[in-house]
Parts: C-alpha cells; sequence; structure tokens
C-alpha cells in the first residue's frame, strides 16, 4: 500500500514536499513488505527482526536529518519525522531501534563529539555497520537521572566507569554503548564506551511482555577503562543527556501516530466485514463513535506531529513543546490501540492482528522518555513556573 492511501483526514499530505514524501513511502514500502508481514512471530519469539538493520542503512534512515557529509542523509525533520512514523506502523520496537540509534547516539556524537568521533562513528552508524545503545537510566535512577550513581573517575589517559544501567534497548547489539556517569565533581558526563572492553557485561531482560521485537538490556560496568578519547568533550552536565532525549522523544511524537494509524485502519476494515446481528459491526452507532473518536484523535496527533516538524526544522521548537506531543500522541495511541482491540472482538487478542501488539508495545512507549507524568509535570512547571517534581518545590 502507498502511504499516501493512509489515515490523512485533513490531507498534510498536501503540505509535504516531493522529498518529504519520497522519504516516507521509500520506508513505507519496507514496512509493508519486510516487517508487517512477519512481525507477529517475531514479537511472539522475543526476537528483533535484525534482518532488517542492513536494509534500513541502505536507506540511509538512521540519523537521517544529520548532515551528508557525516554520511547521512541530510533531510529535514518533518522527512525524518515520517521516517518514524512509518517503522512505528511496523513496530515501536523497530522505530525505538531506529530512534536509539539516530536520536540518542548518532545526535550526541555529532553535536558533543570530536570531529575525530564524528568521522569514526557517523558514516559507519548510518549504513547500519555499527550499532549504538544509551544508557542513562539505573535501576533506581528512571524519571530522575540526575539521582544516577554511575561513577568516572579519572585515571591516567583516560577513565574508569562503575555502574549499572538498566533498559537500555539495543544492549546487546550495540558496538558502541554511550554511558552517562558523573565525575569526581559530580558533573554528568557522556563517554563512548566499548561493550568488549573488559569489566562490561550486559543482561538481556527476556520477561518482557511489552516491546518483544526490541532488545533490551542490563548494562553492568565494573571499573571498565576508557580512553580520554571516550569522552564527549562536549557533553558536559545533565541538559546534555536532555538534549538527546528531545531529539528521541520528537520522533515519538510522530512513531505513535504510525502505531496508531496501523491499528485504526485494521479496525475499521474489520468492522466492514465483520457481520453481528445480520449487519457489519461498522453500522452500528457504538463502532462508528469508536472510529470517529479513534479518527479525531490520530488526526489531532498528525497535526501536532508536523507542526512540530515545521518548528524544529525553522529552529525554534521548545522543548515543552516535545513532551506536550510526545505525551499527548503516546497516550492517545495507546486508547486507539485497545479500542481497535476491543472492536476486533476475540480475534483482537491474537497476533495474527495488529492491535494488541500495538497496545503492548505502547506501554513502554507511554513510560520511556520520560513518563506521562514526567511530561505533565514539564509541562506545568513550564506554564507555572513552578516545580513540582520534589524536593526542589519552591
Ligand atoms: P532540569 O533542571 O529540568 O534540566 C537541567 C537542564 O537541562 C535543560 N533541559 C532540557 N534541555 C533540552 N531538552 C530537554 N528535554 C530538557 N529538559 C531540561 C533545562 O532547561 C536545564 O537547563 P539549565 O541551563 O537551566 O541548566 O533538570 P531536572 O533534574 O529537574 O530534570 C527533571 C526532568 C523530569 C525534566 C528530566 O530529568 C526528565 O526528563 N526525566 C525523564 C527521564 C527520561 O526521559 N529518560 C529517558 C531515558 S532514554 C529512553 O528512555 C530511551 S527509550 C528508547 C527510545 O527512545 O525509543
Ligand atoms: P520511575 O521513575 O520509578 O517512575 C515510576 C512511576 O512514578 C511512574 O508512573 C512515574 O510517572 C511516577 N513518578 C516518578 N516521579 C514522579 C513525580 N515526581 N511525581 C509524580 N509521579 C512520578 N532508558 C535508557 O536510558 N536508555 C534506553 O535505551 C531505554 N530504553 C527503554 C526501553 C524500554 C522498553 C523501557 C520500558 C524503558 C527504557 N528506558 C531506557 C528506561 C525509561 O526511560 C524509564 O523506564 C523511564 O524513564 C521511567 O523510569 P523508571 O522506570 O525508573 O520509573
Amino acid at each position: 500500500m502507498a502511504t499516501g492511501d493512509h489515515v490523512d483526514y485533513y490531507g498534510i499530505d498536501d503540505l509535504l514536499s516531493d522529498d518529504e514524501r519520497l522519504a516516507r513511502d521509500t520506508i513505507a514500502r519496507l514496512v509493508d513488505r519486510e516487517l508487517i508481514p512477519r512481525i507477529g512471530r517475531a514479537w511472539l519469539a522475543g526476537e528483533f527482526p535484525q534482518e532488517l538493520v542492513p536494509a534500513l542503512g541502505a536507506l540511509r534512515a538512521y540519523g537521517a536529518n544529520l548532515p551528508q557529509e557525516y554520511g547521512c542523509a541530510g533531510m529535514n525533520n518533518v522527512a525524518y519525522g515520517l521516517i518514524m512514523r512509518e517503522l512505528e506502523r511496523g513496530d515501536s520496537g523497530v522505530r525505538s531501534f531506529a530512534s536509539v540509534q539516530g536520536g540518542l547516539v548518532m545526535y550526541p556524537i555529532y553535536e558533543f563529539g570530536t570531529e575525530e568521533q564524528r568521522r569514526r562513528w557517523l558514516p559507519a552508524m548510518a549504513a547500519g555497520e555499527k550499532l549504538g545503545c544509551f544508557g542513562l537510566t539505573e535501576p533506581t535512577a528512571g524519571s530522575d537521572p540526575a539521582a544516577m550513581q554511575t561513577r568516572a573517575r579519572r585515571r591516567a589517559g583516560g577513565w574508569v566507569i562503575t555502574g549499572t544501567k538498566m533498559w537500555i534497548t539495543n544492549g546487546s547489539v550495540a558496538d558502541v554503548a554511550l554511558v552517562w556517569a558523573k565525575d569526581e565533581r559530580d558533573e554528568i558526563r557522556g563517554f563512548l564506551v566499548d561493550p568488549r572492553t573488559p569489566g562490561f557485561t550486559v543482561n538481556d531482560i527476556h520477561t518482557k511482555a511489552s516491546m518483544r521485537a526490541s532488545v533490551t538490556s542490563e548494562l553492568v560496568l565494573e571499573d571498565v577503562e576508557v580512553p580520554e578519547d571516550a569522552v564527549l568533550p562536549k557533553a558536559v552536565g545533565l541538559g546534555a543527556a536532555l538534549r538527546c532525549l528531545t531529539q528521541a522523544r520528537y520522533g515519538i511524537a510522530w512513531g505513535a501516530v504510525g502505531a496508531a494509524t496501523a491499528c485504526y485502519e485494521e479496525a475499521l476494515a474489520y468492522a466492514r466485514g465483520r457481520i453481528a446481528f445480520g449487519r457489519p459491526i461498522a453500522a452500528a452507532q457504538i463502532i462508528q463513535e469508536r472510529l470517529v473518536n479513534m479518527l479525531t484523535e490520530i488526526t489531532k496527533a498528525q497535526l501536532l506531529a508536523y507542526h512540530l516538524g515545521r518548528l524544529k526544522d525553522a529552529g525554534t521548537m521548545r522543548y515543552t513543546q516535545v513532551s506536550l506531543a510526545k505525551r499527548n500522541n503516546v497516550r492517545a495511541a495507546l486508547g486507539i490501540a485497545r479500542e481497535a482491540r476491543a472492536i476486533l472482538g476475540g480475534y483482537g487478542i491474537t497476533l495474527e492482528y495488529h492491535a494488541m501488539r500495538h497496545a503492548a508495545n505502547l506501554e513502554s512507549v507511554d513510560t520511556y522518555e520520560g513518563t506521562y507524568d514526567v511530561h505533565t509535570l514539564i509541562l506545568g512547571r513550564d506554564i507555572t513556573g513552578l516545580d513540582a517534581f520534589g524536593a526542589a518545590t519552591p
């Protein structure tokens, strides 16, 4: 299916450039042919569809909004968002993989790294030849990353890092881990760590009932020695880590629209064909109301993502605006996935259909990259000027 055929009640397609449509349709074709037919089985088996990694690299889908001089696609942020949307129409785990690779590892290398670090990593990561993970969260510090306990101590010629990172997407497939740690002055800094370094252990988390087609790991660092050139020189302070999150959250705001689209379209098609009480269930007022509510939420989410993209391309986007879109679009998609599951009746709980898988995945998306509550408090602080997070409340 060409993606121009997907739900677009307000004609947002007309606002896109040819290049943006091309980026969208190229990824959409891959998702339709290579991902959707096999994702249910991979998800059930708890397998990340690794075979897509080089294909997405060949299409320059990783870090697609970074410059061409580093082997990236050099697209604008709307095109990048459309790529995230199409990937998540397939599966949130696959979008997650690409978000982490591009938004959480390539972006900080580009933004905070040396020219040598950029040249070493970005072309290979854009091609999918090298993979990255981003270690910020810890077992006892998720919403409040400033409370991290991982430490980096200076030694002659480099640093020694000790700590544990939890829930790390791409952990065991990564060639490089961006690990955030506090230095001796309690300053948070970012380090590019080779997972093969002695003292670095990766344990995959196998008990997930969500994001099953994504690799999620614990990273344990016990006196891991890294050279001086492992540090990202401009990644200093919590603000640097949070700037990376803004990139990934931006992609999630778009991605959630993809998952919601898949669920809505599946439910609409099913409702038209499913006969109950002698007529299609789509003829029932309650089903129509549900579908209309889903369509309305998708349309609102599409408009938020689209305009956020234009703001980002204009260089005026604020991170609080990203919070609003991430919070709204993910929660809306979660509601749409649950409604779609209900319209599908008993069939809706199987993996032959997609709604249940999307709903289960979206539980993670609602939590990671700042929970719904955390984004409420970020926005609450922005509009009231009062901090409701914790002890620092004035
Ligand atoms: P706070 O005072 O708010 O911030 C410190 C400095 O950073 C600035 N800032 C940001 N800058 C850019 N983007 C953002 N999103 C920013 N948020 C804050 C802020 O202006 C400040 O600058 P300055 O110059 O005044 O120093 O620090 P806080 O400790 O009060 O932070 C609280 C809070 C809740 C905002 C923050 O810690 C937070 O966002 N918590 C949620 C943690 C989170 O989202 N973790 C995600 C881990 S990665 C992940 O989940 C990957 S999932 C896979 C995938 O992405 O697909
Ligand atoms: P907590 O912070 O303990 O929150 C628990 C609950 O308390 C939540 O409902 C939260 O909203 C609420 N809460 C917390 N503080 C407040 C407050 N002040 N007021 C009101 N309510 C509050 N992290 C990475 O660093 N890299 C990754 O690649 C990564 N990938 C992930 C992949 C998956 C599948 C998942 C599930 C998580 C991933 N994470 C990753 C971690 C994710 O970012 C965290 O789970 C998230 O930030 C929440 O932290 P937490 O789990 O510690 O929950």
